[in-house]
């Protein structure tokens, strides 16, 4: 039922479980669920592994949120256009993961756009508020995180950037975990109603793409393990 791999989603599962960033075993989520992986983003935490995650970030992004160039066909260096003006990476981890994949767009894709986070302590003092970077009032704002599972973190920074004055059009994830919410509906299919917009949602890589992974590489334990999760916890779709 799993599908191939692409080699750049193929190259930093790999990269992930040298530095330790993805785990295998148990682990209690946020939502409280107990999970037999761990994604750790903010263990990718060296200029090589920066480039890899970041490089993803941009190909999908210029995959999935530009539209082709409509300047006249003589001119060779049109560059697609972003449906989006700025993208947001929440603290703390979306900072560093926003700010490169800026860069990377700019420098390899020729997509030039505006980033922000947020503080997680309000500044009462010098410019004040609770972002930073490129305002988002009155833009089209692309979030950009590491991790998905319940929705929370998506829908916090939803909430904030709506009340700043920005437009959500759409959110892309290093691992997309796709489980269920709460009422059993899933994770992704309500954000993309909350955001009201559809296929706004985008992911490097998802739990599925882990799952052909493991049963390539991993042993039956781990596979039972991940199966019984997914039973559980995985959409049904
Ligand atoms: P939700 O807010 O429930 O969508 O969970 C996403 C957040 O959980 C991420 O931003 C991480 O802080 C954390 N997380 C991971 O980093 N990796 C995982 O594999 C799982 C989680 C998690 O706790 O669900």
């Amino acid at each position: 039922s799993s599908t191939e791999l692409e080699p750049y989603q193929k190259d930093l599962i790999e990269a992930s479980l040298e530095a330790g960033a993805l785990q295998f075993g148990a682990f209690t989520l946020k939502s409280g669920r107990i999970s037999p992986y761990f994604f750790n983003a903010g263990l990718l935490a060296s200029g090589p592994l920066l480039n890899s995650l970041a490089t993803a970030y941009a190909a999908i992004i210029a995959r999935e949120f530009t539209t082709p160039s409509s300047t006249s066909s003589t001119s060779s260096s049109a560059s697609p256009v972003p449906q989006f003006d700025i993208l947001f990476g929440p603290a703390y981890k979306g900072i560093s993961l926003a700010a490169c994949t800026a860069l990377v767009l700019h420098r390899d894709h020729n997509i030039g756009i505006g980033y922000a986070y947020d503080r997680k302590e309000a500044k009462d003092h010098g410019e004040g508020g609770r972002m930073v970077g490129t305002p988002v009032k009155g833009k089209r704002v692309l979030i950009l995180d590491d991790v998905m599972t319940a929705g929370t973190a998506v829908r916090g920074s939803l909430e904030m950037i709506r009340k700043e004055g920005g437009e959500v059009v759409g959110v892309v994830m290093c691992l997309e975990r796709e489980e269920v919410g709460p009422s059993g509906a899933s994770t992704r299919v309500e954000v993309e109603k909350l955001i009201g917009r559809e296929k706004c949602f985008a992911s490097i890589f998802k739990m599925r793409d882990l799952m052909g992974w493991v049963e390539k590489t991993g042993t039956q334990e781990q596979v039972r393990a991940m199966k019984e999760y997914w039973e559980k916890y995985g959409v049904k779709e």
